[in-house]
């Protein structure tokens, strides 16, 4: 029997998950979980570190009461980071990347290389929140913090280091950053060269599993083992794509991760043109996928309705979405508009108005314009990898949070006419223990892993069931209000 705990931090809230496994048995508990909001200071946004470590902490301590852990591992979202100067001490808190203060950069940063060849070089999907643009931003508004740093630490690294003293970039989460060359999986020296930034901050890379370390003695927990799973959120939730065939995944939750598993990079115009992106997986795999808004918009929404004391739960939302009008007006939920966090009811409706539709007027209308507009950006991207890989795709396994909105899954099966596999809805935390268990032996690799998920976890099936007609329809005119609105 073994006893994992796996740290998911997304950028609303974070999650301790215990997996005790035995012989193909997983039960999983939430052992603790709290709430994640960037920390505002001087109009500037940052993670707020002590109080999230704090929760790390009061999690394991919760665990110890009555298990004793043979591992932790913990996973993040991407791109964010934090500076570690020559004391050990982190320098300042890790910005956030919903902080617009890279809004700017890609324009700044081409006048130092040409962005084509910068994605030819890290084939990353360009945008302005990538750890490189980051770090760029804080050099040129901040050159004395970066010259103290010795080392910058990924999220999920920095919370490694916070428990084991050790620094490592484990590659899953660093191929988020924009700074690796993925056909070797080596940091893109040249790149940060050209762009001033000391090679002395890169940590060494590890690929998952690898064992960070143990936790430090003066934690008071003993020493557990860290091990560095795959610690992008996105990479451990594809680790635990119940689906061992020629997949699409969708991971969905703040964002929107929509892709599939590929032995080898494409890096081509026609990918530069898409905007897709190379990032890496378990076993040196690419994740080939386009990072999208996911439910975020329905999130602030939900969040916005609630401080006007109108509580109500996702599913409540769902149901009046349900009972909506279908394709009333749609938004292109990329748009840069919805990013920041606020009111999202007078932005839809500035965004309808400015594409010369009608707005929604109930919340039902407001979040059904939401979904299909998620469904036709999930469409859009589904025909663009399909185009960019040459190849098309035997099912859509839509993994994490939104696998649970009926509503959406259906629109996806119609909008894509295509099968979709939903669930689990636990994605990440899984991916995160299934590696944790790799490293201990319980499994042999990911084909293992995957078999067993099949076996293990709830998953619903959704064939399309619409007039495949009317969202072809209506995604001509999807696409034309995007190309009004200026993006896409
Ligand atoms: C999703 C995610 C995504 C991006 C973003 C910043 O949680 O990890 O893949 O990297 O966060």
């Amino acid at each position: 029997m073994k006893k994992v705990l796996a740290f998911d931090f997304g950028a609303s809230s974070g999650r301790a998950m215990l997996g005790i496994y035995d012989q193909g048995d997983l039960s999983l508990e939430e052992v603790h979980r709290f709430k994640n909001y960037p920390l505002e200071r001087d109009g500037q946004l940052f993670w707020d570190i002590d109080y999230l470590f704090g929760e790390v902490k009061v999690a394991i301590q919760k665990a110890q009461q009555t298990h004793v852990l043979d591992s932790i591992g913990v996973d993040t979202w991407g791109v964010d980071f934090g500076l570690i100067g020559d004391d050990g001490q982190l320098l300042q808190l890790p910005r956030s990347y919903r902080d617009p203060y890279t809004a700017q950069v890609l324009p700044a940063v081409s006048q130092h290389l040409d962005l084509q060849t910068l994605y030819q070089r890290t084939g990353n999907q360009l945008m302005p929140i990538n750890t490189l643009f980051q770090l760029f931003a804080t050099q040129q508004a901040a050159p004395k913090l970066v010259a103290q740093a010795q080392k910058f630490l990924f999220m999920p690294d920095l919370f490694n280091y916070l428990l084991t003293g050790k620094l490592f970039a484990e590659r899953s989460i660093a191929s988020t950053a924009q700074m690796i060359d993925p056909r070797t999986g080596e940091w893109a020296a040249d790149i940060l060269a050209q762009l001033a930034i000391p090679q002395k901050l890169l940590p060494p890379l590890v690929d998952a599993p690898h064992l960070a370390g143990v936790t430090k003695p003066e934690l008071g927990f003993g020493a557990i083992k860290v091990i560095n799973v795959c610690e992008h959120d996105t990479a451990s939730a594809v680790v635990s794509v119940p689906n061992n065939q020629n997949f699409l995944f969708i991971s969905c939750g703040t964002w929107s991760l929509i892709g599939t598993e590929l032995q080898a990079p494409v890096i081509t115009d026609q990918a530069y043109q898409y905007n897709l992106t190379n990032e890496t997986g378990i076993n040196r795999t690419t994740r080939f996928l386009k990072n999208l808004t996911g439910l975020w918009i329905i999130q602030e929404l939900q969040r916005n309705l609630a401080a006007a004391k109108r509580d109500y739960s996702f599913g409540e939302l769902a149901a009046l979405a349900d009972q909506a009008p279908a394709f009333q007006c749609l938004i292109d939920t990329d748009n840069p508009l919805f990013t920041a966090p606020g009111p999202m009811i007078p932005r839809i409706r500035y965004f309808a108005e400015f594409t010369g539709q009608t707005p929604p007027t109930t919340e039902g209308e407001f979040v059904r314009c939401i979904y299909e507009s998620l469904a036709m950006k999930y469409k859009l991207t589904y025909m663009e990898i399909s185009a960019a890989v040459k190849g098309e795709f035997d099912a859509i396994n839509i993994v994490g949070g939104g696998s649970q909105a009926a509503i959406l899954c259906q629109m996806v099966a119609d909008a894509a006419n295509s099968r979709v596999i939903a669930g689990p809805v636990e994605a990440t935390a899984l991916g995160n223990i299934a590696v944790q268990l790799l490293a201990q032996g319980e499994f042999k690799d990911l084909k293992e892993i995957r078999d067993w998920l099949k076996r293990y976890s709830h998953t619903q099936y959704y064939v399309p069931n619409q007039d495949c007609e009317v969202w072809d329809r209506e995604f001509s005119r999807y696409q034309a209000i995007c190309k009004t609105a200026g993006v896409d």
